[in-house]
Order: C-alpha cells, then structure tokens, then sequence
C-alpha cells in the first residue's frame, strides 16, 4: 500500500529550506524584483518551499515567474529561440525543436519509482531506494540550472475546479518545455492556493536538460518520487521524459485513483471524443490505446474532440460516468498524419494561424517541416533529428535513415483544431462519458469491434490489450501485453490497479453503466483467409465502429451475442458504412467478424499464463477468462475452428431457445 509524504524529502533534503522566512530570504537575493512581487501572491506555503528549495538545489542565474498572462507566455516563447531549444520556422508562429538522436522518445531504461523499503511497484518498471535517488539528484542535480534562468509555472491538470482536477508546479530550466506546458496545460497561478485546497494537494516537477550533450546521455534519469508526488529529471529533452505534467504526473494521479480513491476515480490513458448520432445528439467516448496505436486519429473522428492523451473520470453524484482532459492541447504522432486520414489536424499544420511547435520531423530548405506518410511529396534533403539528411542516407549500419523519426511530434493547442468543442472541454463538471474503448494492435484475433456484456468482461478487455512494440519508447521491441495501454504509467501493482478497476466499475454509485468495447483495427487479410499484411479495414472505418457503439449506446442496434461479447449485425453496419460513402461487401463483413475461435483460446492462454505469474489478481479475471473459454470450446465442438457469422447467430439463438 501506498503512503504519501513518507521517508525524506529529497528535494527538501538537498534545498535545506524548511520555514517561509527562509524562503522569502532566498527570494530576495535570487529573485529580480518582478520575480518577488509574482511569488509574492502566492500563499501555499509548501509550494512556495518547493520552488525554494528548487532554486537552492539548482542554482539557476536567474528566475522567470510564468503567471501565464500575454507576457509572460510571450517571454518564454521568445526566449527558446534566443536559447537555441527552438527555431522559427517561416510560417508565423511555427517553430521546431531536436531532442538529441538518441533521445527520441521515453527512455524507460532510465526511468524510475523512487521507493521506500518494502513497497511494491509494478514489475515491469524500474525501481531506485530512496537513498540511493537522493544521492544521484544530489550529485547531479545540485548547481545545473547555472547559467540559465529557471522557469516556473503553476499549472493545473484538468479544468479549474473540476472534482478530478490535480493543480502542478512545473519548474525547469528547458523553455522548450515550458513552452509546451503553456500549450498543452491550463494556466491557474491566480488560483493556484484555492485549487491546491479543493484539491488538497498538488504535484511538482523539477527538471533540467544541463549541458544537453549525447555524451551526458547515460546519466539522463527521470525519477518519480511516489510518496512526495515529485518528479526530477534531468540531462533530457523530449518532453515524455521532461514535460512530467504529463506522464509523470498522470502516474501519480494513477496511484491516487488506485489507493486513495477506490470507486471514485480513476485515471486512464484515454483520448476523450463526442460522437454526432441521430437527431444531433452528442455521445462522449473514453477510449484506451497504447502509445502509437491510432489513438489520437480515432479521437479526430468525433465531431466533439475534447483531448487525445488522458482522462481524468470520476462518477459523479447523479450516477454518471464523467471525464476531463487534464490537457488542453495535444503532443501528437505526426507520421501518417495525412489530408485523407487527419483533416482537421492538417489543417492546422498546413495552414498559418496555429502556434505549433514541431519536434524531430524535417525541415527542408525553405523551412517547411515533412514527415513519412503525411501524402504530400516527400523533400530529398534537409535537416532532421539526425542532422543533415538527403534521400538515400544510411547510419554507421548502412540502415538508411527515415526523413523523420517515427516518434517526430506537434505540439499545438486544441482550440486551434476545428471539431474541438471548447465548451464542454473546459467544463468543470466533465462530460457524459456513455462508450469506454480498449484498443491494441492486433492483426490475427479479435474482431473490428465487440461489446462486453457486463463490466467484468469489459474490465478484461481492458486487461487483455495487446499491442506491436512502438516508437514511443527507446528500444522496444516485439509484441507486448497492454493492460489498459496504460501498463507504463501503473507505478504500482497491476493486480491493484485492477481491482480499482473491478470495483469502479460494477459501483452501485455508477448508475448509469457506460458500454465497455474492444476495438481493432489491425485485422490483415492473411489472417482471414487471404494473403499478406495489407488492412482488412481503413482508417475512415473508425466512423463505422464507433458510429455502431453510439446507436448501441442508446439501445437503437441490436447484436449477435458470442462467448467474448456482442457484435454488430451486417444490416446494421451496412448503412452506416454507406454514410461515410463506402460500399460494404458481405464478404468482408463475414471476414472480419468471424470468430478464429483458437487464435482467441491461444490469446487467453496466454494473457492468464501471464497474470498467473503475478501476485494477488482479483480472481475474476480468471473467472471470465473460464467463462470465455468453455463458451468458445462448445463453439469449436460445433463448428470447428473458425466460426462464421451465420453460425454464431445460430448458436446464440439456441441458447434463448
Ligand atoms: C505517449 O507516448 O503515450 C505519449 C507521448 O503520449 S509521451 O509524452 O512520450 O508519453
Ligand atoms: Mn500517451
């Protein structure tokens, strides 16, 4: 079990500051004028010690209060091009940003839980004892803000006062960083007492790129202090291991969901979306999907976009399921974003009247970024994450060299995109949330899209993601598990987080019970019965699939019912595949929705072989495994291996008989 504000303080620890007098006297010699009179309105007096005992440890030339009025946002986006973390780009207000080559993405080899004696963290990730982290920060982490001005900003993750809402201090040497905070946060220094009373604690980030050469690399750590619900990071860049606001602090507010908010909250790797149904109603969908699986392209798909990377949900007094975006802008995935498949967010990129910052894509000679699969013309030379590039150009291994990275990123604001719906975004009491998704990559197995029939199937199939390794993490390779695609962000053990799970969702306070789906888009023709890798679907399906879960939502479609869950009918999909102007054979219809009855049995060998290896999973889990597997076990005694749509129609009808 978790316990906060046990063991040392590290940051205290190193800082030495421990009274207000001793702060506001450190202020007075470290601070300019202006500086003092911004902290000066600050009353939180804990948080006035971090900042404190931050500035101690670092020992920066200078310090910029971000308040995040017109200036002050002004000031540091003036100042990363004057420091050489950002470069302006010739369409107005478009920059572009490098991480160091090797430094493209989460450097999990180097992330860590800070921890106390005899605490449990997840197996897959790395743990450091508390003293041995306190020893690494202090060595490296003591004095490397000098010669730079360290940046604060008070933030807050989630719409001001919203229930779930966690408000953040950002502290930082990198503008890179704070620039992107004030793009993808929500400003709350003049509220920033209130917010840390409603909310009755705040997060706190310390961060500092030092001399930003390979070389200093291996030192590179990102630290994430569970107990003090502080995250250090140092020697980096990419803002996945340095912009903490965001995975660092979502990490926390998974822990806080898990330990000390059981079926109140919880704290998801969600895209937030609405989706237009009949009459003009508006459908809100949470969907899961594991870091560079599509899942900020299935949110452009909504008609309502509200966020792309995190949800914060909670039930709230009249029984609903609600959610906000902690952010309010996205860091997105730029490969394959195209006109056909990502309009909305082309527009944006394309077009002038957007701030953008780029990261890691190519920047050709007349200062135009490009990016693999983006459908335009590709440039045959220009500068990108690995410095000069032409077409053709090989590393030390004769691999040639992408023109940009497959982790390459745009930073920018969701109101710059068209079917962002501001209002309900910012909304304080969340929105409705009626469809959860669970998506992996999975390209021999489940079907477009199925329904759990109750919130225990629906929390296994969040328990049973699956997914093809991505570039969002340095040097991960093959297939992997991914619970919940939020399994690098469980600090703790996944057994607690799902029980959390269990226990949310079949609440009795949870009235209105959202409909829990599996999705996939990966299914190849191969796997059904033809050849090759090539897609079975589009991208332009996603309507399709999620247009269906809305008239499921409201009871106005019907399903086959199948041991994994429900799946659409053909005459029901058929329409709707016709609104987005695509013809739907029948053929490919019976292709993707047949039930490869032993892929499946394989798929949940070995999802329990695995969790068999764990301590303490909720029993349940195993139950509805059993439960799925004597169901598809009578289905193959019947019908053999591959089951048709025709035949699990007869098999479900039989069993109402
Ligand atoms: C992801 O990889 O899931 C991201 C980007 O959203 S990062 O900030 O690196 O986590
Ligand atoms: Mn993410």
């Amino acid at each position: 079990m978790l316990e906060l504000k046990k063991g040392l303080d590290i940051l205290t620890e190193i800082g030495g500051v421990r009274a207000l007098d001793q702060a506001l006297a450190l202020f007075e010699h470290t601070c300019d004028k202006e500086t003092r009179a911004k902290l000066g309105q600050i009353a939180n007096e804990e948080a006035l010690l971090k900042i404190a005992n931050a500035i101690v440890m670092t020992e920066p030339d200078a310090v910029f209060v971000n308040t995040g009025s017109d200036a002050d946002v002004q000031r540091v986006r003036e100042m990363s091009p004057e420091k050489g973390e950002e470069r302006a780009l010739p369409m107005k207000g478009h920059t572009i940003h490098f991480d160091l080559p090797q430094e493209q993405a989460r450097i999990i080899d180097r992330t860590f839980y800070i921890v106390n004696e005899g605490e449990e963290t997840s197996v897959l990730a790395l743990k450091i004892p508390r003293a041995e982290a306190y020893e690494y920060i202090k060595t490296h982490m003591k004095g490397i803000a000098r010669g730079k001005t360290l940046l604060v900003g008070f933030f807050s993750r989630g719409p001001i006062g919203a229930p779930a809402a966690i408000p953040a201090l950002e502290i930082t040497t990198s503008t890179y960083v704070m620039h992107s905070a004030d793009i993808l946060y929500r400003h709350v220094y003049a509220r920033f007492d209130q917010e840390v009373e409603r909310s009755g604690l705040f997060f706190t980030n310390v961060h500092s790129e030092g001399p930003n050469r390979p070389e200093d690399l291996p030192l590179a750590r990102v630290f994430m202090d569970r107990s003090w619900l502080t995250t250090f990071a140092m020697f980096c860049t990419y803002a996945g291991n340095t912009l903490l606001l965001k995975k660092g602090n979502h990490r926390f507010a998974v822990d806080l969901a898990t330990y000390f908010q059981r079926e109140e909250k919880l704290s998801e790797h969600m895209f937030i979306t609405g989706l237009t149904g009949p009459g003009g109603r508006v459908t809100y969908f949470a969907g899961a999907a594991p870091s560079g699986c599509g899942k900020t392209t299935t949110a452009m798909v909504g008609s309502h976009f509200i966020g792309d990377d995190l949800a914060q949900l909670w039930i709230a007094e009249d029984g609903t399921l609600r959610a906000i975006n902690p952010e309010c802008g996205i860091f997105g995935i730029v490969q394959d974003v195209s006109r056909e498949s990502d309009p909305y967010l082309m527009k944006c990129l394309r077009e002038e009247g957007t701030e953008v910052i780029w990261s890691n894509v190519l920047i050709d000679e007349h200062g135009v970024p490009h990016w693999e699969g983006n459908g335009e013309e590709p440039p045959k030379r220009g500068i990108n994450f690995q410095g000069q590039w032409w077409e053709g150009k090989t590393d030390a291994n004769g691999k040639p060299i992408p023109l940009s990275h497959p982790n390459a990123r745009c930073t920018l604001h969701n109101k710059a995109i068209e079917n962002y719906d501001e209002t309900a975004a910012e909304d304080p009491q969340g929105v409705v949330i009626k469809v959860i998704t669970y998506s992996g990559r999975d390209s021999d197995t489940m079907p477009p899209v199925w329904v759990a029939r109750n919130p225990d199937h629906g929390v296994v199939i969040g328990a049973s993601i699956l997914s093809a390794a991505t570039a969002t993490e340095v040097g991960a390779r093959g297939i992997r598990r991914q619970p919940w695609a939020n399994e690098p962000f469980i600090p703790g053990p996944l057994a607690d987080y799902m029980d959390a799970q269990f226990v949310f969702f079949n609440s009795p306070k949870l009235k209105h019970k959202p409909l829990m789906a599996g999705l996939n888009y990966f299914l190849t023709h191969g796997a059904r019965g033809g050849e090759g890798t090539a897609l079975l679907g589009e991208k332009r399906d996603v309507k399709v699939w999620l247009g269906w879960l809305e008239l499921r939502a409201h009871g106005e479609v019907g399903a086959i019912e199948t041991p994994i869950g429900f799946i659409p009918r053909y005459e029901d999909l058929q329409p709707l595949f016709a609104s987005i102007g695509k013809e739907y054979p029948r053929e490919l219809y019976n292709k993707q929705f047949a039930l490869y009855v032993d892929n499946i049995l394989a798929r949940i060998a070995l999802q329990e072989e695995a969790y068999r290896k764990e301590k303490n999973i909720p029993a349940r889990l195993f139950a509805i495994y059993q439960e799925q597997r004597e169901g598809l076990e009578a289905l193959e005694a019947k019908y053999g291996s591959i089951v048709s749509v025709e035949q699990l129609i007869e098999a479900s009808e039989k069993k109402t008989e």
